[in-house]
């Protein structure tokens, strides 16, 4: 008989309350529940004598610390992430039997985790990488997970080349140098060697890899899954995650800085965002081919290093996940989470991908020496909401006790239970694929043009990011030492785009590459990010303020930006209040030692009376030129107007508060335009 649970967005949170522990207000004791008498001294011979082998709390307390610490994951190893539900707009019936995907309006737990891939756990969270977009939907018929990234494409078609590739982006093993960077030798010789790398490179070089914000990224399965419905009929399917705010980046410079200002940049957007109620929320979408359809495009469907381009395949938008609280403990949930691309549920299936074929060998097979043995599963956060049953015993760390005799499978004792069940019980059926063939170590033919999507890509771009792409060629190659290599590299990307390609060149000092031009007439509006979404909610907007400022004018602005969602945060010359002109105070938040302008998506100069000390008119200005060179806003109050006599009004993205009403309309819409890059030539 099956066992009746229903799953409701509050599942999940629910079953962890049975795991959290509250040591706030209680005694101290030892893991074995004996109170401690003392936790400052060892047990000693005297007071100045040697410590005593019996000291068991010391010894219990030292053992734990000393084993605190697991393996870091071998990639994806820096990441942060937070709980929330996901609900569906629309029954999706027709295609995938998936229970979480049949009712509108139905919300299933899930639990996101967001990293960065090259970088050690400790490392900046800003730099150039590929950022992980894993999900765990807690579902009534056990685990599913997305396990995906924020770039739709992968650098190489097969598993096997897996370890190579990590091996060539990772710091290098004689010095281990640089790291959570692939400026450097090994990663662009491999580049070079494995032309398939060509599009994913160009994502790579693109502002997607530097987002500004968790929140503020797509997310992509990457692979092209199979969704089977109650019939048995299947479809192609991608997955993708549209962020409801835009998909918007840093500048190079600017993520630069900010590793050094902020290297926990990005989880604390996102932690500081859900703990104020700014929700992040992302819809879901599906690109849905029919199986007959599979060989329709000049691509395989197959090849992981395509996409299906939006504007042929248009993602159906079937759900939205919200993420609205953060974790209660770093290591207990973010640490030990366990995604694998093999945790499905009926109605989701594999295809041939070779990529992900040999993913779905890997991710069990790492976490079992990340957490240690088998048992990883039953850990709160890796549990699922639904009961599971069956013949699997002992190991490491066990929780569970399995009463009975029988652990095997058949049996009569136990009345052959835990039996399997059908279908229509929710047994999982593997597709019925017809497959046939010789055993072959080699790649498909259909897999072999690695350059006319990476043209596609370039070709899709606006300027500015075509700009941004070159330049960051140009920093990636020029912190390569070999010649051979940078050169390797311009002659491959001349395959692209040969303009593109000898603006590099010039810039590393190689020689052009010897393809000739050839412009390409496709592109895909989807891929560029000039047309995403603008909107200046949830932008963090520094404001300074002296003495003596004109709190008539500045509290208007400040609430018309709190209105429109936009997050003010005070700077001035030092901690505690700032007194107006009329004696109304306000509350400085971060002064110009703890912040830095890089920090902020725009600026507001509130500047104060005359008396200011020099300091901070060099300040004023400092965040002024940073801001500038980011192409992001600056505002200026009418007051300080006349100090800053750097602009006129015509400036692209800088408003001066003449006329005030029309001051905070054109400030919110420079802040959701967000980047000047009119300002280019700058
Ligand atoms: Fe992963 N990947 N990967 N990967 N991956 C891991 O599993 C692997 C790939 C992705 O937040 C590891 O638990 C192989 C593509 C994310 O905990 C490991 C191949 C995509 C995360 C592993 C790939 C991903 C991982 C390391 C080539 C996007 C972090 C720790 C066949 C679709 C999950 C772990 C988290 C983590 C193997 C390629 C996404 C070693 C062999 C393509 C988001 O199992």
């Amino acid at each position: 008989m099956t066992e009746n649970f229903n799953v409701n967005e509050a599942s999940k949170d629910k079953q962890l309350e049975q795991y959290r522990a509250d040591d706030q207000g209680e005694k101290l004791t030892t893991n074995q529940g004996l109170r401690v008498s003392e936790d400052e001294h060892s047990l000693k011979a005297g007071v100045r004598g040697p410590t005593l082998m019996e000291d068991f709390h010391f010894r219990e307390k030292m053992t734990h610390f000393d084993h605190e610490r697991i393996p870091e994951r071998v990639v994806h190893a820096r990441g942060f992430a937070a709980h929330g539900h996901f609900e569906l707009y629309e029954s999706m019936a027709p295609f995938t039997k998936a229970k979480f995907l049949q009712e509108p309006g139905s919300k299933t737990p899930v639990f996101v985790r967001f990293s960065t891939v090259a970088g050690s756990r400790g490392s900046a969270e800003t730099v150039r990488d590929v950022r992980g977009f894993a999900t765990k939907f807690y579902t009534e018929e056990g685990n599913f997970d997305l396990v995906g990234n924020n770039i739709p494409v992968f650098f190489i078609q097969d598993a096997i080349k897996f370890p190579d590739l990590i091996h060539a982006v990772k710091p290098e093993p004689h010095n281990e140098m640089p790291q959570a960077a692939s400026a450097h030798d090994t990663f662009w010789d491999f580049v070079a060697n494995n032309q398939e790398t060509a599009h994913m490179i160009m994502w790579h070089l693109s502002d997607r890899a530097i987002p500004r914000s968790f929140r503020m990224m797509e997310g992509f399965g990457v692979h092209t899954f199979r969704f089977v419905n109650e019939e048995g009929r299947a479809h192609f399917i991608k997955f993708h995650w549209k962020p409801v705010i835009g998909v918007h980046s840093l500048v190079w410079d600017e993520a630069q800085k900010i590793s050094g200002n902020d290297p926990d940049f990005l989880r604390r957007d996102l932690w500081e965002n859900i703990d104020k109620g700014n929700f992040p929320e992302y819809e879901l979408g599906v690109q849905i081919l029919p199986e007959e359809e599979e060989f329709k495009f000049d691509f395989d469907v197959l090849d992981p290093t395509k996409i299906w381009p939006e504007e042929i395949v248009p993602v159906k938008l079937i759900g939205k996940m919200t993420l609205n609280r953060n974790v209660d403990n770093v290591f207990a949930e973010i640490e030990q989470v366990a995604f694998h691309p093999g945790h499905v549920v009926p109605g989701i299936d594999f295809t041939n991908d070779p990529l992900l074929q040999g993913r779905l060998f890997s991710y069990t097979d790492t976490q079992l020496i990340r957490l240690g043995g088998p048992n990883f599963h039953e850990l709160p956060i890796n549990r699922p909401v639904c009961p599971f049953h069956n013949n699997q015993r002992d190991g490491y760390g066990r929780q569970t006790i399995n009463v009975g005799q029988v652990s095997y499978h058949q049996n009569s004792l136990a009345g052959n239970t835990p039996s399997p069940a059908n279908p229509e019980e929710g047994g999982y059926v593997h597709y019925e694929e017809k497959v046939e063939g010789r055993k072959v170590r080699a790649r498909s033919e259909s897999f072999n043009d690695f350059f006319s999507q990476a043209k596609l890509f370039y070709n899709s771009m606006s300027e500015a990011e075509k700009k941004h792409i070159i330049d960051a060629f140009s920093f990636e190659l020029g912190k390569c030492k070999s010649k051979d290599v940078r050169q390797q590299v311009v002659e491959m990307f001349g395959n692209v785009d040969t303009e593109m390609a000898t603006s590099v060149a010039k810039k590393i000092g190689v020689k052009p590459p010897s393809s000739t031009q050839v412009n390409v007439t496709m592109s895909s509006p989807a891929l560029s990010q000039s047309n995403t979404k603008k909107s200046p909610e949830t932008r963090k907007v520094g404001v300074i303020v002296g003495n003596g400022y004109n709190s008539g004018e500045v509290d208007k602005v400040l609430n018309a930006l709190k209105a429109a969602k936009v997050q003010p945060e005070i700077i001035g010359e030092m901690q505690g209040m700032v007194e107006s002109v009329d004696g109304s105070k306000l509350e400085i938040e971060q002064t110009f030692s703890t912040t830095n302008p890089v920090l902020y998506d725009g600026l507001y100069v509130v500047g104060g009376d005359a008396e200011q000390p020099e300091m901070f008119r060099q300040q004023v200005l400092y965040f002024i030129e940073e801001t500038y060179k980011h192409y992001k806003t600056i505002g200026i109050s009418s007051n300080w107007a006349t100090v800053i006599d750097r602009f006129t009004n015509e400036e692209p993205g800088v408003v001066l508060a003449h006329d005030l009403p029309e001051f905070t309309n054109k400030f919110l819409d420079s802040i959701a335009e967000y980047r000047h890059w009119d300002r280019m030539g700058y």
